[in-house]
């Protein structure tokens, strides 16, 4: 058996059918659609509402769910896949992607009632209608217990106030999922579905972005909105609502790092050996290879793990733990991967069609966002040692 440099577990091998053929669709998507445009939304920092009808007639949008609502119904595997083919171009087109995927389409069906259901998820599978989700706020980040935004019992329905901040997709959406605290229910978090266009809800751009510069981000603010009964998600309360979500999307955001990380590496092999220095490639150079090696370990164990955790999450077994540890380990090893690449291209690395240094950059976001490396780190001590660390 002869060793397959670029895929050294055999992973093609571990995928069914179906899969490989999401992954193939993905694939041919993300090279004709996403890749050409790159170069030109990461500098302009501009964005293209037309993208998620793209992504939504490939299949690309909500692919876990239910074909009644226009969807693949394709397992979590196949949903990974995805997001590493759409990272492999750029970070901000996966996080699009999963933001509607995980964060919008998700809790509706998960939480929503079946009027919610029917209005928005045939709209957020095809891409026609866009969505976004608001936990964070500018006082509570990595501690979204400590949110401020509350929704207030009017007659028929309630009254929000309050802002969130780092929003992806919020400036261009049509569908805002928030989070607030609920006056009705004792204080406790509750999901509602907030629709574009409602007196007092505005979602400025934050502009001035040097990382994930092709997704746009805003802030949601809400004025006093009022809404029906019927906006809230009547599934769930508390904080394993928004949670539930994460876990999804910190799943996909594993394989998706390695996408970027892939890229990297790939890129890296390729100038070492095209470019020559002291008279031979740079990849025949003893320093070159151990860092192309360091790379081929850290992709094959990262992919390796998410396709394990995906496999679980397929088979009902899934513990958010698991999704710390990948959504962690992934995400600080491609960014390290991303850096290191941008170091093996020289002068080269710093340019834009060269395209690592963009990676690197994005991935900083990427390791923040959907809980630090550091936060991931508490989750997983307080697990084996049974002490919650965070304050
Ligand atoms: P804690 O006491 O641990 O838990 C509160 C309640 O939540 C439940 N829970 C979970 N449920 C399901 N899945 C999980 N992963 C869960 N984690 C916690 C827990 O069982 C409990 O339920 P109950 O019924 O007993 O009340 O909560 P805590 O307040 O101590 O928080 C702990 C901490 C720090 C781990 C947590 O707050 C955290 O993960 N912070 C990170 C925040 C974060 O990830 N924000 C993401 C914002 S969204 C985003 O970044 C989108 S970017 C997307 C893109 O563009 O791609
Ligand atoms: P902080 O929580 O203030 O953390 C700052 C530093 O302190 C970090 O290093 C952190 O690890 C550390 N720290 C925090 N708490 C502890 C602790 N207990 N012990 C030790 N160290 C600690 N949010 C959404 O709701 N929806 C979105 O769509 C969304 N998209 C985003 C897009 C972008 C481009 C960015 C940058 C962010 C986005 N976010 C979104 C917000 C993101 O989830 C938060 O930025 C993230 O959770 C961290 O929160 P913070 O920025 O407030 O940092």
């Amino acid at each position: 058996m002869s060793f397959v440099w670029d895929d050294p577990f055999l992973l093609e091998d571990q995928l069914t059918e179906e899969e490989r053929m999401v992954r193939d669709a993905a694939s041919a998507f993300a090279k004709a659609e996403l890749a050409p445009r790159v170069a030109d939304m990461y500098l302009n920092e501009t964005t293209d509402r037309e993208l998620f009808p793209l992504m939504g007639k490939a299949g690309l949008l909500g692919v876990t769910l239910p074909e009644k609502y226009g969807a693949a119904d394709a397992g979590y595997v196949a949903y990974g896949l995805v997001a590493r083919e759409v990272e492999r171009v750029d970070s901000g087109f996966r996080s699009m992607m999963s933001v509607q995927s995980s964060l919008v389409i998700y809790p509706i069906f998960a939480y929503g009632s079946e009027e919610q259901k029917d209005k928005y998820l045939p709209g957020l599978v095809s891409g026609e209608l866009i969505g976004c989700f608001g936990l964070t706020e500018p006082d509570a980040g990595s501690d979204p217990g400590g949110m401020k935004t509350r929704a207030e019992k009017i007659e028929g329905g309630y009254r929000l106030r309050g802002s969130k901040m780092w929003i992806s997709n919020a400036p261009i959406a049509d569908v805002f999922v928030v989070w607030a605290k609920s006056e009705a229910h004792d204080g406790a978090i509750r999901g509602f579905v907030l629709e574009k266009g409602m007196k007092g809800l505005s979602a400025p751009k934050i502009g001035g972005k040097l990382s994930l510069r092709a997704s746009i981000t805003g802030e949601i603010v809400m004025d006093g909105v009022e809404v029906g009964e019927d906006a809230l998600l009547p599934g769930v309360s508390g904080l394993k609502g928004p949670f539930g979500c994460l876990n999804r999307a910190r799943y996909g955001i594993s394989w998706g790092v390695m996408g970027a990380a892939e890229d990297c590496w790939a890129r890296s092999r390729q100038y070492g050996l095209d470019r020559h220095q002291f008279g031979k490639p740079l990849a025949g150079m003893q320093l070159y290879q151990k860092k192309l090696a360091d790379m081929q370990t850290e992709i094959t164990l990262g992919l390796q793990a998410s396709l394990r955790v995906g496999r679980l999450m397929d088979e009902h077994k899934m513990a958010p733990e698991m999704i710390s540890l990948i959504k962690r380990n992934n995400c600080g090893k491609a960014l390290d991967i991303a850096r290191m690449a941008r170091d093996m291209h020289g002068g080269n690395g710093i340019q834009i069609e060269y395209h690592v240094m963009r990676h690197a950059q994005n991935l900083e976001t990427v390791n923040t966002y959907e809980g630090t490396h550091d936060v991931h780190a508490l989750i997983l001590g307080r697990a084996q040692t049974g002490i919650q660390a965070f304050f």
